[in-house]
């Protein structure tokens, strides 16, 4: 836990003595933390931000961080970012991966890590973003003509073994079109 240093009062009794007292500071072991711009993110948007700050340490030297990643698969982070000399954070993306699965979102869980140093880490939720895409071959058609033909595609191209039941409706209860599959 970081919550600074702690001052602890030590005394020391006898009969017939006035006590001696002392105070002693422990001071807070050396630690990393880490945030996030974001909770959650669709996996089509742009990066969020991540920032590891260290506590309780010398600023003189940079800090070389390894970052581990839960979920190589739903997010690209870096393997190591330094803390520079003087500073106490780096920040450094976190960049969801569109992949072409329909997979449910994906907790990702980042840690920071560095040799002394206690460790967090944070949980960002790369949400599923999969479409459906409909292409109508003709923009016009003739009411007694020959209709035209409609294609529905979906993204997830990659897990695409089972099949997908597709509803499909229309505004217009008069002109109605007849779907023939
Ligand atoms: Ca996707
Ligand atoms: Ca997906
Ligand atoms: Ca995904």
């Amino acid at each position: 836990m970081v919550d600074g240093d702690k001052t602890v009062e030590i005394t020391a009794l006898a009969g017939g003595y006035l006590p001696a007292v002392e105070s002693l500071i422990v001071s807070e072991q050396a630690g990393l933390s880490i945030t996030s711009s974001s909770n959650s993110l669709s996996e089509d948007s742009p990066p969020a931000t991540i920032t590891v700050r260290r506590h309780n340490t010398d600023k003189s030297q940079k800090l070389t961080v390894t970052l581990s990643n839960s979920e190589p698969n739903q997010a690209v982070v870096l393997a190591t970012v330094n803390i520079p000399v003087n500073e106490s954070s780096v920040t450094l993306d976190f960049a969801p991966i569109g992949d072409t699965l329909l997979d449910d979102p994906q907790p990702v869980t980042v840690t920071p890590s560095a040799t002394g140093f206690v460790q967090s880490s944070t949980t960002i939720t790369v949400e599923d973003h999969e479409t459906l895409t409909l292409s109508l071959t003709a923009s016009t058609i003739d009411e007694n003509g020959a209709g035209t033909m409609a294609t529905v595609t979906r993204s997830n191209t990659a897990d695409n073994q089972l099949p997908l039941t597709v509803m499909i409706q229309t505004d217009d209860q008069v002109k109605r079109p007849r779907w023939r599959l």
